[in-house]
């Protein structure tokens, strides 16, 4: 439950970006944003979102600032009118946001955006973070905010379930050593945004029934790999799950190719580095860009070996991170 509300005023807080190993696409309920299936997240360390939230009595609406310019984005201001709400405040705010990914990357991330603010607007009106993880209400604004941001409140390997919405951590940060390699293998923003895309192929793709239907397996499969600390079991079911997704996704009409001719470059890496006995596996999500999980002794090579397709500084070598934070 929402604790009463102190004075508002001002907190920031981190969020890493997370890469679903088993895929989230499509919902069930798009008013509350309901998944149709269950997802299993990786929170990254060296990516993410930084926010400061302000409530401030001087303001006659919300104001929005990312990266240095002023943005419009009722998607913000949604979540803010929520936390407002459960907290009982009604100050508007000032939100500085800034997206902290290596000139690599380029990944910006609506997860990591949608979860360090809301919990900069928490515990700006004084509330605490770690009651706010366990309050449905809460969990429900983030999870309106994106699908997949509630996973960035948690760190290291992360499950939202679809019957309860819900999110749960499985495994801490420290607990494996695992790393994301990740491959930027495109510039500027994505054709089709991943609301419109769940849409479309929830609605004509033929194959969106089965990939529905095969996902519990997958979640099975990918929680018996990770208790086992199994990485080879873990990175099949990876591919297995991001291969389906994308079949999903072609089988719409029109059809949703997110893919460019350097992805499959990419793929083609990660299998020639299996084949010479490296243990990699890729993963992408609604965009060109690969991210191959894999151990941190094989980081290096698989940096090296994405290097040769990427262009130069477009290669990335993340660890599993913390869950959201607040910053004194
Ligand atoms: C995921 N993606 O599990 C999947 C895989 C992209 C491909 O969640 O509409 O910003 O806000 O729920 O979470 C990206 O979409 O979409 C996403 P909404 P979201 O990471």
């Amino acid at each position: 439950m929402s604790q009463p509300a102190r004075p508002a005023g001002t907190a920031t807080a981190w969020a890493g970006i997370n890469i679903a190993l088993v895929k989230y696409w499509g919902k069930r309920d798009t008013a509350r944003n309901l998944p149709a299936v269950s997802s299993l997240s990786l929170t990254l360390a060296e990516m993410g979102t930084r926010t400061t939230v302000t409530f401030d009595p001087s303001l006659t609406a919300d104001v929005f600032e990312l990266d240095g310019a002023v943005r419009d984005d009722p998607r913000v201001v949604a979540l803010l009118d929520g936390i407002r709400g459960l907290r009982r405040v009604e100050r508007h705010a000032r939100v500085v946001s800034r997206n902290h990914v290596p000139t690599a990357s380029g990944l910006a991330s609506s997860a990591s955006g949608a979860a360090a603010l809301a919990a900069a607007a928490w515990a700006a009106t004084g509330g605490d973070l770690a009651a706010a993880r366990a309050d449905r209400a809460f969990i429900e604004l983030v999870r309106r905010g994106s699908g997949s941001a509630p996973r960035s409140l948690y760190g290291g390997l992360v499950e939202l379930d679809r019957d309860s919405g819900g999110v749960r951590p499985v495994l801490s940060a420290g607990a494996w050593d695992l790393r994301m390699v990740v491959a930027r293998l495109a510039r500027g923003p994505k054709t089709t945004s991943s609301r419109e895309g769940m849409a479309r192929t929830a609605a004509t793709s033929p194959f969106y029934p089965a990939w529905v239907g095969s996902h519990p397996a997958d979640m099975v499969e990918a929680r018996e790999a990770i208790e086992g600390r199994d990485l080879p079991r873990l990175g099949a079911v990876m591919e297995r799950s991001t291969y389906k997704m994308h079949a999903a996704m072609l089988g719409a009409d029109p059809p949703l190719r997110y893919w460019n001719g350097r992805t499959l470059d990419a793929l083609d890496r990660v299998q020639a580095l299996r084949a010479a006995g490296v243990g990699a596996w890729a993963t992408m999500d609604a965009g060109p860009h690969v991210k191959v999980l894999c151990a941190a002794d094989d980081a290096e090579a698989v940096a090296a070996a994405l290097a040769e397709v990427a262009a130069p500084g477009d290669v990335t070598v993340a660890s599993a991170g913390p869950g959201a934070l607040i910053e004194p």
